[in-house]
């Protein structure tokens, strides 16, 4: 009975964190085009114009992310076009990495 249990409970955290989408497994990036409309180094915060984000289930819009990573914010600039990987972190919309 106690080997049943840890497996059903192995099977709901397996499911939760695939429900969750960023969970705590290493997962594969979903890379998503955009371009870069406006870049605010001091905030941590880019404008782009994304195209649909399925990760998200978000529409093509323009918005403004979020960048945590100082190397990755030093990147990006204004006009640029990459493949980004977005996500959502502590509630907040995210630029996570973009493709090299
Ligand atoms: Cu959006």
């Amino acid at each position: 009975m106690r080997i049943l249990i840890a497996t059903l409970t192995a099977v709901f955290v397996l499911v939760g964190a695939l429900a969750a989408g960023t969970g705590a497994f290493a997962e594969e990036p979903v890379w998503t085009k955009g371009k870069i409309t406006k870049v605010k180094p001091d905030q941590g915060k880019v404008t782009v114009k994304h195209e649909e984000i399925t990760n998200l289930d978000m529409p093509a819009m323009k918005m403004v992310f979020r960048v945590e990573d100082a190397a990755l914010l030093a990147k990006l600039k204004t006009g640029e076009e990459h493949e980004f990987y977005f996500v959502k972190e502590n509630g907040r919309f995210t630029i996570k990495s973009i493709k090299e």
